[in-house]
């Protein structure tokens, strides 16, 4: 098979494209690491400059800007997404593992985030209030809150830094925007899209360049705002200096979403969904399920299902459109989960399904991890069970009762989503009450969020306000308290 020529990377900067001075980068693919999907020069220092320059400069008029331009804008930018979905969809393929049907579904899930937002930005610009005092109104106007600072994670190339610069764009603020360096080329499409859109010079601009570069513009003094989704680390690290210097931070970081199913449950159901969310996008979301919660009673039986099917998923070239799950990431992210894995089976974990490094062919020279599933012993605590993996590793444990299930549920440091699977609405009233989570799904699986409902979670998931609907609102606006009387004396 031929390796198509890799695309030669560009950042934006105030309307422009241009070739970046520092070292060399290249996006490969995980499936075929000798392939080099993307390549070009890193951004540096200067160029951060330049692109906060050019947010400052561009801020002001964009702010000014009707609400219902802006929107136009990015309902174009919508429509270029979705006239390139295919190709950009196989590109995300290439680049970050997740199979056709996924790149593609993202490119979609981006324009529809981005059509969200067109129509939403010029849908309320505040609320009046009345005055106690005579021949006067109370205005609350939202305002935008300047230049914000988009740091994007890997694992939804184009969606999550859609769910971010959409919002910020809409509501009248101008973006400087660090994806992760594994997926340059989706960064630089989502760019081109809102290039072809018309979107005017300096409002959105687009560096390449290593992780310190988010420092760089968390420490920047043009900055006004930060959304970060990612690493815990790194998350905290960058809203410490954030919070540091008084700009408002919203960060997504970690998850260890559970799902439980209880005894009433319809376990076909609940095994086809547990399944997708442990395993679509190969375990690599803040959302997807990596520990299971199971009812003593159907235990053995849900475990011989989900060992049957996670034995018999099909893993492989995401770009062969029979294949479910696809690679992981990187060669780093392969090591560390299989690492994860060994540690889990020398401290008493039974291997139910995968586990086991690839020996041959694609699957041992390509980053792939096998879907796999552990069953913990009871009386024991275990690495895996409290440690975000990040891949496809599903953790179980059996509850002798409801309320030991959410007792497991709720045990951990994270509370970002939790999937419930019961026939029973007693059970899912008590869930809502009792599942520490920001997301919960019954009887579906546990990834998986809509642009306007607000999305993160509760504990240490996320720091500072929650993304999309009206959340998104709140953060990407301030607002001013207008007491407004006439000009006239004696009214
Ligand atoms: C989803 O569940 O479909 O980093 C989206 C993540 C999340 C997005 C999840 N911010 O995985």
């Amino acid at each position: 098979m031929t390796s198509p020529t890799p695309v030669q990377l560009q950042h934006y900067i105030d309307g422009a494209w241009l070739e970046g001075d520092g070292s060399t980068i290249a996006s490969t693919n995980p499936a075929r690491p000798e392939e080099t999907v993307a390549q070009g020069r890193q951004a540096g220092a200067a160029e951060v400059d330049r692109a906060m320059a050019a947010a400052v400069s561009a801020k002001r008029e964009w702010a000014r800007t009707p609400a219902h331009e802006r929107g136009a804008v990015l309902l174009r930018a919508a429509a270029e997404l979705e006239r390139n979905a295919d190709d950009w969809g196989l590109e995300l393929a290439r680049e970050e593992g997740k199979t056709l049907a996924e790149g593609r579904g993202e490119v979609l899930r981006a324009a529809q985030i981005f059509r969200y937002y067109g129509n939403d930005g010029d849908r309320t610009a505040g609320e009046i209030f009345a005055s106690p005092r005579r021949g006067e109104k109370i205005l609350v106007t939202r305002k935008p809150l300047g230049v914000i600072g988009v740091v994007t994670p890997f694992n939804f190339p184009i969606a999550i830094p859609a769910w971010k610069i959409a919002p910020a764009l809409a509501y009248g603020n101008t973006v400087v925007w660090k994806p992760a360096s594994t997926v340059p080329l989706l960064a630089v499409r989502l760019a081109q899209a809102l290039d072809s859109a018309g979107l005017p010079a300096g409002v959105l601009n687009l560096l390449i360049g290593p992780g310190s570069m988010g420092n760089a513009i968390v420490e920047h003094p043009a900055l006004d705002g930060l959304t970060f989704t990612g690493s815990t680390g790194v998350g905290r690290r960058l809203a410490a200096a954030a919070a540091g210097r008084g700009i408002p931070v919203q960060a997504e970081m970690g998850g260890k979403n559970a799902a439980v199913v209880l005894a009433d449950a319809d376990l076909e159901l609940a095994a086809e969904q547990v399944m997708l969310g442990a395993f679509r996008s190969t375990g690599q979301k803040c959302t997807a399920t990596s520990r299971l919660i199971v009812a003593e009673a159907v235990a053995d039986d849900f475990l011989a299902m989900l060992s049957e099917r996670a034995s018999s998923l099909s893993v492989g070239d995401p770009t062969d459109p029979s294949v479910a799950m696809g690679p992981v990431v990187n060669d780093a992210a392969r090591k560390s989960i299989l690492d994860g894995v060994g540690t889990a089976l020398a401290q008493g974990a039974e291997l139910i399904a995968g586990g086991k490094a690839y020996d041959d062919g694609l699957l041992a020279s390509g980053y792939f991890v096998p879907p796999t599933v552990l069953e913990l012993p009871a009386d024991r605590e275990l690495d895996v069970w409290r440690e975000e993996l990040f891949g496809p590793v599903l953790a179980v444990r059996r509850a002798a009762s409801t309320e030991q299930a959410f007792e497991l549920a709720n045990d951990s440091e994270f509370g970002l989503s939790a999937a419930l699977f019961t026939q029973d609405v007693t059970r899912a009233l008590d869930a809502i009450d009792d599942l520490d989570v920001g997301i919960l799904h019954v009887n579906s699986e546990s990834a998986g969020a809509d642009p306007h409902v607000p999305f993160g979670g509760a504990k240490k998931s996320g720091y500072g306000p929650k993304e999309q609907g009206a959340a998104a609102k709140d953060f990407f606006t301030h607002t001013t308290t207008v007491y407004l009387r006439g000009g006239t004396a004696g009214v």
